[in-house]
């Protein structure tokens, strides 16, 4: 599956405008700058293929790639960024949230967090709400070449402790794009779930 010659679709604004459901979908969530484009690119061997930028907020529809003829990944929209008019921010919300709740295709929900910062309410209102809703989703912690293992696994330690208190159990993977730490299994997790 990772072999395949990686496309890009297409850019939905909209649950209307995803391509017709049929191929397993991954989807990748989180506040905008946390690395979820630099996570696909990395998954993929592909220098630039997700759009991946220092401005946080570019990022502003759902970006469809498809991996040979089995599956799709899913680039969402970032969250949480104050710069972007109020109005737009609450179209994106409520795009998101119909495609998470409503499209059929999707099997796994990848939810990126910034190993170095604790998981804003944003991030903490999305896990209750997957959680509630019982969606397969797992944390995926980044840039974790940016601070020492023992960080990393307190991190960790910290978001299972948040997760244990809604009574979610879902895998928590450190991983960095910039050596490949996590990477493997991360790669394992969405085998099993196309
Ligand atoms: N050191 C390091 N930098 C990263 C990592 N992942 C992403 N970045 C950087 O963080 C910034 C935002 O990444 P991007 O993938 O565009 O975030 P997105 O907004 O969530 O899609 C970029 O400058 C990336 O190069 C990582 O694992 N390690
Ligand atoms: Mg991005």
């Amino acid at each position: 599956m990772f072999n395949a010659q990686p496309k890009f679709i297409t850019s939905a604004t909209k649950l209307e405008e995803c391509p017709p459901a049929g191929l397993p979908e991954i989807c990748f969530a989180g506040r905008s700058n946390v690395g979820k484009s630099s996570l696909i690119n990395t998954l993929l061997n592909k220098k630039n293929i997700a759009r991946t930028s220092n401005v946080p907020g570019k990022t502003q529809q759902m970006n469809y790639y498809k991996l040979g003829e089995e599956c799709f990944f899913v680039d969402l929209p970032g969250y949480g960024y104050a710069k972007v008019p109020k109005k737009e921010r609450e179209r994106w919300g409520k795009s998101i949230r119909d495609y998470l709740m409503d499209r059929e295709s999707l099997k796994l929900i990848l939810h990126v967090v910034d190993v170095r910062h604790d998981p804003s309410q944003l991030d903490e209102d999305f896990f209750y709400w997957m959680g509630m809703n019982e969606k397969p989703f797992a944390v995926v912690l980044s840039k974790a070449d940016k601070i020492s293992r023992n960080k990393v696994n307190q991190a960790k330690a910290k978001v299972r402790r948040i997760m244990k208190e809604m009574n979610i159990e879902v895998p928590i993977l450190p991983y960095s794009a910039s050596s490949r730490e996590g990477i493997d299994e991360i790669k394992k997790l969405i085998t099993e779930f196309v």
